[in-house]
């Protein structure tokens, strides 16, 4: 399948010694692309980044993603252009409009994150370029700044999923992180993504909420947990092109607010979990990733929660999963 790409993302809200170790082991095991997410409440993603970078050889690395409202362009442009340095080039970009939840516990307001987004895209490519730069946007203002460093291109990938989004991200983009699993999505997503006449090359990644294990049943209860904040959290469209029921979601909702996290994981039905992830045995989710691939996706990202013993899936993707992909 040619230049098919596993990623594997994961969050700094574990040990950084567990991290490492498993990024270490997702190289060893094929993986091309380790992601990490970027919340301020857990530890900090440059800091991992660095980490990571230093612990390991081969794979490229980047946030998937940071956002334009937590941190100005100019500190990003710099942030990754370190991680590239200490990771030999390996690094990328992974930057989107930021989470609306965490946004808003920070007292930040998310207003025009697209075309805020824009803007902070070719600021950070006008200095990675070396540019003195100055720039009178709507959001930023820049009067002569220049990094003191050079530094190669680095890809810079867009966190997508509502089709203006979409657009943007092929137009300004070097690739997209759907946060998606079912085919669906993908068959929406696609035509947004022609839209914005993406460039040769261009990468589209399915960052999915996954877990694969020999034991079907095992699998699909790691998941379970995981599905029930993406239902809670997805958009009425999305539910709507699935034909979930709001009410049953509704029901979730209700039990997070109450704390009550038993009811939450209980009411997720199985429509859900096979909607918002890829889970199952190793075949099962060969061929869901099959289907991503005959649609157009490039890259899948092998998200939370991975499996129900996160270093055993990882080598079960690497022996079982990466292979039929290969060539
Ligand atoms: N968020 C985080 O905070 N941390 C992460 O680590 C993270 C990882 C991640 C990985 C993949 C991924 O796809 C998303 C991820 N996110 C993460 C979430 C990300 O930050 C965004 O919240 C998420 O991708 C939502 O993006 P969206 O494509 O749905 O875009 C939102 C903003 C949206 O509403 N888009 C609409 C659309 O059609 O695309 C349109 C909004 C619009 O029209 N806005 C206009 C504009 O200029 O922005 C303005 C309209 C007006 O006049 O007000």
């Amino acid at each position: 399948m040619g230049d098919f790409m596993f990623g594997i993302e994961f969050v700094p809200d574990m040990p950084l010694d567990d991290l490492v170790k498993h990024c270490i082991l997702a190289e060893d095991h094929g993986f091309d692309a380790v992601w990490i997410t970027d919340h301020y409440n857990n530890r900090n993603v440059y800091a991992t980044l660095a980490l990571v970078a230093e612990r390991t050889k081969r794979v490229r690395l980047g946030p998937g993603v940071t956002n334009a409202y937590q941190v100005h362009p100019a500190l990003t442009a710099s942030a990754i252009a370190t991680i590239d340095k200490i990771s030999n080039g390996r690094a990328m970009l992974g930057i989107g409009a930021g989470d609306r939840t965490t946004l808003t516990s920070l007292g930040i307001q998310m207003d025009k994150p697209v075309a805020r987004l824009r803007e902070a895209v070719e600021i950070i490519r006008r200095l990675l370029a070396g540019e003195r730069l100055s720039f009178q946007g709507n959001f930023f203002k820049i009067d002569g700044a220049k990094l003191s460093f050079k530094c190669p291109e680095i890809p810079i990938y867009i966190g997508a999923q509502g089709p203006l989004m979409l657009r943007t991200a092929s137009a300004i983009g070097d690739g997209v992180l759907i946060n998606a699993s079912h085919p669906l999505d993908f068959k929406y997503a696609m035509p947004q993504v022609q839209k914005g006449s993406p460039k040769q090359g261009f990468d589209v990644a399915a960052y999915a909420s996954f877990s694969v294990d020999l034991d079907e049943g095992r699998a699909k209860k790691a998941v379970v947990p995981v599905v029930a904040f993406i239902a809670a959290g997805a958009p009425a469209p999305v539910l709507e092109r699935h034909g979930i029921d709001s009410t049953d979601v509704a029901a979730i909702k209700s039990a997070f607010a109450k704390g009550d996290f038993k009811t939450a994981f209980g009411s997720v039905t199985n429509q859900m979990v096979d909607v918002f992830s890829i889970y199952g045995s190793p075949d099962h989710c060969i061929q869901r990733i099959r289907e991503l691939h005959d649609i157009g996706v490039t890259q899948v990202v092998v998200g939370s929660p991975i499996g129900p013993d996160v270093s055993t899936s990882i080598r079960l993707i690497g022996e079982e999963i990466i292979g039929e992909f290969d060539g």
